[in-house]
């Protein structure tokens, strides 16, 4: 295998020679003091890695081997494509283009902005990361001359906070995965039935700090909020903040019990004898928007990206125009606070202008065969209208973020085992300071991966292998002819089962980076056995920073 990098760079041409050893010292030379902050992160990473120190030089020239940026659009790296889709950020996409030429001598990182920067030093850290080990104990990383560039200008993450509370520090840790992995979006899905974890919309006492409340109804207070999104800035990450109405409302009612007409909480029958539960917000009441507006203008003061995620997904037990009228009143909302609105693909029942977007996440799935008849007549019904909301997006036409569930959704269940302990004690984990004994009671030993497998992943879904998981292209995914319209990719990961942060990267490893390399990687991304090899050797990258991963059988750990 040439490389381990992920998502696969769009050429990676090895040269000829033995490439560029580190050695220890070795000066990286920048120009922009702009720059500092990123290239002093990748030292640190490196470091952290690798045990290589590196030497960051503003501005002065050096001799010896080293590791040069230059920060200005040129040559080979104006005939790569641009990215296709929509910015999170807004306006025009960042210019993630850059080069990399390394030889015995030196490294040369070339890149138009901060963020091209940025993923060339990500490339290269990979590759140093998952160099095999030299005789000499240097790091060397293999000859090569890459071009590299993002097929969307949209790759993300959905992450449910709601159904689980994850901490400020968990999701730091998640924002670093994604910049691993190039991934610029974090789409946090902040309230559910089960949980408001917004400081915004509480009574006017609880609204103030976060405090200690009661176990199951944490919330961030502004402050962590604001500093998520600082933080992830600092990483090139977006955060897409999602408040979800008008369905799924249950947490807010029960914060806000004056917002009940009387006929918002209701049990609706799919099949007659099997009552299903249901609250939802009612238009007819002044006080939802009143409510609904300042939650709006609350959410938008402190993440100063341009879209605001308005849910809007499975509106149980609502009647239809009730939906359309309260949809269409939102989107009103939020375009007069200056945002664009998104929601998920049944948004698209409320009518579509051409500036809404959808995330498209319903396309036909298997059902495992335990699943009883009434919640198959649901999803079946479901399915029926979802088609025709991605029908009625694509002839207005709008932009559409790809999310497909049998692809995209990280809580499907793994379908094959996980790889047995005897390998583990010969996968070399000993580099990653996990001596064989120790794996026994880790998160890596085969009795707690036995456990995650049994207790995570919706039942619903019927099971895939990653190797499925990995089977798609974005540009296919509305169906033939529709490329155009796809405007970015998210992985989606929902908490209705899982307990804490192992269970969700667990989850989230190794399939997000295969979302990854298919929102990055031009099409098509590479069959599933380059990716497998390449994912074999991230995983001692992960064991590295304590991340908890699925170590399926059908990948040879390395
Ligand atoms: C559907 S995806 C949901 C979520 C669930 C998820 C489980 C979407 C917009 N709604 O409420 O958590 O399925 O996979």
């Amino acid at each position: 295998m040439e490389h381990a990098v992920i998502p696969a760079p769009f050429q990676f041409a090895v040269a000829s020679g033995p490439g560029f050893a580190f050695p220890p010292g070795t000066a990286i030379r920048y120009a922009d003091s702009g720059l500092t902050a990123v290239v002093e992160r990748f030292c640190a990473q490196l470091t952290r890695r690798t045990g290589v120190r590196l030497a960051p030089v503003l501005g002065a020239a050096a001799d010896g081997p080293s590791v040069t940026i230059e920060l200005r659009a040129a040559g080979a790296l104006d005939e790569l494509p641009g990215p296709a889709g929509l910015s999170a950020a807004g306006g025009d996409p960042a210019d993630e283009r850059y080069s990399l030429l390394i030889d015995a001598g030196r490294v040369v990182l070339r890149a138009a902005e901060p963020a091209g920067v940025a993923r060339g030093l990500t490339t290269l850290l990979q590759l140093a990361a998952t160099a095999p080990a030299t005789d000499a104990g240097e790091v060397r990383v293999p000859a090569a001359r890459i071009l590299d560039a993002p097929r969307y200008a949209w790759r993300g993450l959905s992450l449910d906070v709601a159904r689980t509370f994850f901490t400020v520090g968990e999701i730091r840790r998640v924002i670093d995965l994604l910049e691993f992995y190039k991934l610029n979006v974090l789409h946090l899905h902040l309230t559910d039935d089960q949980a408001w974890r917004l400081p915004m919309g509480r009574a006017a006492t609880a609204s103030v700090t976060a405090g200690s409340p009661p176990p199951g109804d944490d919330f961030y207070s502004e402050d962590d909020l604001r500093a998520l999104a600082a933080y992830a800035a600092g990483r090139f990450v977006t955060i897409v903040p999602e408040i979800d109405t008008p369905g799924h409302a249950t947490a807010l009612m029960r914060l806000h019990p004056e917002l009940n007409t009387g006929r918002n909480e209701v049990d609706y029958e799919v099949l007659p004898g099997h009552p299903r539960h249901a609250v939802w917000l009612d238009p007819e009441l002044p006080a939802t928007f009143e409510l609904m507006e300042q939650v709006l203008a609350g959410v938008a003061a402190i993440f100063p990206g341009p879209y605001l995620h308005i849910g809007a997904d499975e509106p149980r037990g609502m009647p239809d125009e009730a939906y359309t009228s309260y949809v269409r009143r939102l989107r009103r909302l939020v375009r007069a606070l200056g945002r664009r609105p998104l929601g998920w693909q049944e948004a698209a029942r409320a009518g579509l202008r051409p500036d809404d977007v959808i995330q498209f996440w319903l396309t036909g799935f298997d059902l495992p065969p335990h699943v009883k008849p009434h919640i198959r007549a649901q999803v079946e019904a479901e399915l029926a209208l979802a088609s025709r909301d991605v029908e009625a997006a694509v002839s207005v036409p709008v932009p559409v973020i790809v999310s497909p569930l049998p692809y995209c959704y990280l809580d499907v269940p793994y379908a094959e085992p996980p790889s047995s302990g005897a390998a583990l004690a010969d996968a070399g984990l000993a580099g990653a300071g996990l001596a064989g004994s120790a794996l026994a009671g880790s998160a890596l030993g085969h009795a707690a991966q036995a456990d995650r497998l049994s207790r995570l992943g919706l039942r619903v879904y019927a099971p895939r292998t990653v190797a499925e998981s990995f089977g798609w292209d974005p540009g296919e995914a509305l169906g033939p002819g529709r490329a155009g319209q796809v405007a970015g990719v998210e992985a989606a990961i929902w908490a209705e089962a899982i307990t804490g942060f192992d269970d969700l990267s667990f989850l989230l490893l190794p399939r997000l980076p295969g979302v990854a390399d298919k929102a990055w990687s031009a099409p098509p991304s590479g069959p599933w056995p380059a990716h497998r090899d390449r994912l074999a050797r991230h995983g001692r990258l992960w064991a590295q920073d304590d991340l908890t991963y699925f170590r399926a059988s059908t990948v040879n750990w390395g």
